[in-house]
């Protein structure tokens, strides 16, 4: 298969999936946070509104920046503290999220098939600072790969 419709086809069930289990969820107990520098579920749900704003922005800017599209890691605490996801409804959060991958997934299905080879520079604490290459493909794959690791800490499957 296609292999950025597989990508595509795991947002979508994601999404869909996660707001179904989570629209009727007791808002309390998805706001409690384990410890002071935990993020709560609402959090960590916020957290993946943010990386879809992040990597909308990657995967719009590496179609026509200079390549090798050099890839800026996000202070993620800083954008969960200041986005207040936990004064924030669920609901609210959801639909923000949703709405969010709803415009990744047009993006993405509209990559020329030619900007899928651009080249992505990454150079971050996880790599220990060694500069490593992956294309635009495997850096929108790695964002349904980070998505899936987070959900499963919200509904525990
Ligand atoms: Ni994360």
């Amino acid at each position: 298969m296609d292999q950025r419709i597989n990508i595509l086809n795991i947002i979508n069930s994601a999404v869909t999936n996660t707001v179904e289990m989570l629209q009727n969820a007791d808002d309390k107990m998805y706001s409690i946070k384990p410890a002071e520098n935990k993020w709560s579920k609402k959090e960590i749900l916020g957290h993946l509104c943010d990386s879809a704003v992040n990597n909308l922005s990657r995967f719009i800017r590496a179609q026509f920046e200079p390549e090798p599209f050099v890839v800026v890691p996000y202070e993620q605490d800083e954008w969960v503290k200041r986005n207040k996801y936990n004064s924030m409804n669920i609901t609210e959060i959801l639909n923000y999220w949703q709405v969010l991958n709803s415009q990744i997934c047009h993006v993405i299905a509209n990559i020329p098939e030619d900007k899928l080879a651009v080249e992505c520079e990454l150079g971050n604490a996880a790599f220990r600072d060694n500069k490593v290459t992956k294309n635009l493909l495997w850096l929108i794959e790695d964002y349904a790969v980070h998505m899936e690791y987070h959900l499963k800490q919200i509904t525990g499957r």
